[in-house]
């Protein structure tokens, strides 16, 4: 057998079950998979820093239920919720002070991805962080709290992997499951800006960089 064929047959993926790079979820909306594995642990540690200052809280819905998932912020605006409502707001409620600011390392991270999945230019204000335990789930909903929905949202999971529930534009589309391993990041916006989506109940495990937890950070443009 000549020897080219044999380099042809190393180029193949070692595990053609695989995902590919890149796996496009609908228009406008990719998974650039391992795309945040070498930044994990400076994120991870940023992630420390900021939640030292700015606790994770679990936020109370407009109807009145405490959300599983615990959540913190980074940046000039952060996500909250309370009885009157969903809102971006400047500062921390539960502090009364700023936000942490976005760390360079975040902010280089949300650009890079973005430009990567078509999004050039993207400059994201707020970066909402969310730690998952095994049973929190996140039901579905839409994104559609910021101003200028022409800006995509850019995603980054860390630690135990998730199973992502992608659905449509109307809530009762039956969504789609997609795995959300560490690094992986997701980029949606265009004809999917508003697609209803969710975080299946995280499964038990154990993590090498974050035990057993599952953390997201998700950038966003506000205004
Ligand atoms: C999560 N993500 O992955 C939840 N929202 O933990 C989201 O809710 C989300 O990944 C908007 C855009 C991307 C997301
Ligand atoms: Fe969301």
């Amino acid at each position: 057998m000549p020897a080219m064929t044999f380099d042809l047959f190393d180029a193949l993926p070692a595990d053609s079950n695989a995902p590919p790079a890149v796996e496009t979820l609908a228009p406008g909306a990719v998974v650039l998979h391992g795309f945040a594995r070498d930044a994990g642990p400076e994120l991870l540690a940023a992630v420390q820093t900021i939640s030292a200052e700015a606790p994770f809280r679990h936020l109370i819905t407009p109807g009145g239920l405490r959300m599983s998932v615990a959540m913190t912020n980074c940046g000039e605006r952060g996500w909250v919720s309370d009885r009157t409502g969903y809102r971006y707001d400047a500062v921390d409620p539960e502090s009364g002070r700023p936000w942490p600011a976005m760390p360079a390392v975040f902010r280089s991270l949300a650009e890079h991805a973005a430009e990567a999945a078509g999004y050039p230019g993207f400059a994201p204000d707020a970066c909402l962080i969310n730690r998952y335990l095994p049973g929190t789930r996140l039901s579905l909903h839409q994104d559609r709290d910021e101003l200028d929905l022409r800006a995509p949202i850019v995603s980054v999971s860390m630690g135990l992997p998730a199973v992502f529930l992608w659905g449509g534009l109307r809530r009762a589309d039956r969504p789609g499951r997609f795995r959300l391993a560490h690094g992986d990041v997701v980029v949606w916006g265009g004809p999917s800006r508003l697609v209803f989506h969710g975080i299946a109940p995280l499964a038990d495990g154990d993590h090498a960089l974050t035990g057993s937890e599952r953390i997201n950070l998700t950038f966003r443009k506000t205004r």
